[in-house]
Parts: C-alpha cells; sequence; structure tokens
C-alpha cells in the first residue's frame, strides 16, 4: 500500500436497534483501523425511510474521512464492519438494516464498476445524505457542477431531524 493519503466522504444509516449506539459503535471500530482516520463528523439525524416505506425511521450522519486504502480496499473495510456489526444482506435493496456504510465520494474520483459506483449514484436525491454532508462541507459542489443547496431544495417532500451531535 502507497504511503498517500486521500479524503472520503461516508455515509451511515441505520434503522434495526439503538442506531445512535451502532453508529458510534461503528465510527469507534472503524477508526482502531490505522488506515482510516476521521476528520469531521455531521451531527446525528433522524431521517424518514427513503425508497421503501414500509419500515422504521433511520439515524442517518456522514463523516469525512482520510485513508491510505484504494476505493476498493476502503470498500471492503466497510463491508467488513458491516458484517461484523451483524448486517445480513437481503433482496430488499432499500429495506431495514442494522448499519449501512456507503462511500459517497473519494477525493474527485468517479467509479463504476458492478460493486462500486463513486459518485454514490443517489446521492443527490437523499436528503439524508445531503443534510449531514451540507453541515461539514459548506461550500461543497456536488458532481456535475450541481450546487449541494439546489439539490437539498429538490428533496424537500423528505422528512429529517437534527437529533444532536455526534461525539466519539
Ligand atoms: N438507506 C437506504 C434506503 N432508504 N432511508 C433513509 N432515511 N436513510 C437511509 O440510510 C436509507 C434509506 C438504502 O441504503
Ligand atoms: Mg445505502
Ligand atoms: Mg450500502
Amino acid at each position: 500500500m502507497k504511503n498517500e493519503s486521500y479524503t472520503a466522504w461516508i455515509g451511515l444509516g441505520g434503522n434495526i436497534g439503538n442506531s445512535r449506539e451502532v453508529i458510534k459503535k461503528t465510527l469507534i471500530m472503524l477508526f482502531e483501523n490505522d488506515s482510516v482516520t476521521l476528520d469531521k463528523a455531521s451531527s446525528f439525524y433522524k431521517t424518514a425511510p427513503v425508497g421503501f416505506a414500509n419500515q422504521s425511521d433511520f439515524t442517518n450522519a456522514v463523516v469525512r474521512v482520510i485513508t491510505r486504502y484504494n476505493p476498493i480496499d476502503l470498500l471492503n473495510c466497510l463491508q467488513d464492519l458491516e458484517t461484523k456489526l451483524g448486517r445480513v444482506r437481503t433482496k430488499n435493496q432499500f429495506g431495514p438494516r442494522i448499519i449501512d456504510l456507503d462511500i459517497l465520494l473519494y477525493e474527485e474520483i468517479c467509479i463504476n464498476l458492478p460493486r462500486l459506483v463513486i459518485p454514490h449514484p443517489r446521492m443527490k436525491e437523499r436528503l439524508f445524505v445531503l443534510e449531514p454532508l451540507l453541515e461539514i462541507e459548506g461550500n461543497i459542489v456536488l458532481p456535475g457542477n450541481v450546487s449541494i443547496l439546489d439539490s437539498i431544495s429538490n428533496c424537500k417532500n423528505q422528512s429529517i431531524e437534527r437529533i444532536g451531535r455526534l461525539k466519539i
């Protein structure tokens, strides 16, 4: 592995069990790994489910990390962590989950592989990603030169409530 480090943005979400505690535990476990360090974390948000309505509200957050991993190694690391935390993959891509860790952005790169698409293909339509991202990255311009505020104003039908600081 090269010694360089890269910035990535990760979305966290879950709606099974005490999701706030699960997200905290996830971050503690993630940062026990020397190859990923926390740079900035958003607050926690309580969000209505998007994509499949008949399930509990989610808790969501976004973090900015510095990592030595390339995107695929970072994905492997996040998926290992999901499994360790008890994630069971079901056929419902948008259904309930204990923890979901998604790479939203990695530097300014674009990747389109069967396992991994960066920027995250649905991030611009999801208030549960955009609002926490705006909190930590006020000036960010989204891929395609889209303003985050414009994207947020297109998601106003999705409900989101800030529920407190993420202290780890
Ligand atoms: N994740 C999904 C599908 N729908 N809705 C909310 N509010 N938060 C999520 O994290 C979420 C979702 C699939 O990854
Ligand atoms: Mg997801
Ligand atoms: Mg995922």
